[in-house]
């Protein structure tokens, strides 16, 4: 296979059987042409982070090799939330069936209209930078920083692994 890469993808849910909808999910990953599903973090549950109207998240991290290129994987993540009947509505950080983030992909850092990578939020979020940790705990950042330098400065509130 041609210039495999890893990427990082972050998924998330708090609507309809949020367990069942990750582990379809990850499932569905697996399955993206040119790509392989390396490592699939435990799952993990917190308080919804920015509007609190909505049910608590649960949430885990997936470590694909890919010879897709982000946008090409980028595609197919949206078109798996799709699937799984992500609506998107008028509120902005609303209540979704599944979400599913390009956090990292390789060393690269990405900028355009459609994409943005590394995850802008990720170096503040728990629910995203723990289950990160718990599958690539030397990992090191496209800025050079490293995820355990980023959890230092992230408390972990109330994210709890679910048994
Ligand atoms: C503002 C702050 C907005 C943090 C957002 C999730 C944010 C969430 C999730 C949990 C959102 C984006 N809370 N809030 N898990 N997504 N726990 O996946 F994350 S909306
Ligand atoms: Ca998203
Ligand atoms: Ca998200």
């Amino acid at each position: 296979m041609e210039n495999p890469v890893c990427a990082y993808v972050g998924l998330g849910s708090n609507l309809q059987s949020p367990q069942q909808q990750l582990e379809q999910a990850l499932d569905a990953l697996a399955r993206i042409p040119g790509t392989r599903l390396l490592q699939a973090s435990s799952l993990y549950r917190s308080a919804p982070m920015g509007p609190q109207d909505q049910p608590d998240y649960l949430n885990a991290v997936a470590a694909l090799e890919t010879t897709l290129t982000p946008h090409e994987l980028l595609d197919q993540l949206q078109s798996i939330e799709t699937a799984q009947g992500r609506v998107r509505g008028a509120t902005r950080w609303g209540a979704r069936t599944l979400d599913l983030d390009l956090l990292l992909y390789g060393n690269e850092t990405i900028n355009n209209e459609r994409l943005v990578v590394p995850h802008p939020g990720m170096k503040e979020r728990s629910f995203v930078l723990y289950p990160l940790y718990e599958i690539a705990p030397g990992l090191l950042l496209p800025s050079g920083e490293t995820l355990a330098s980023l959890l230092d400065n992230c408390p972990r509130e109330g994210l709890k692994v679910l048994p």
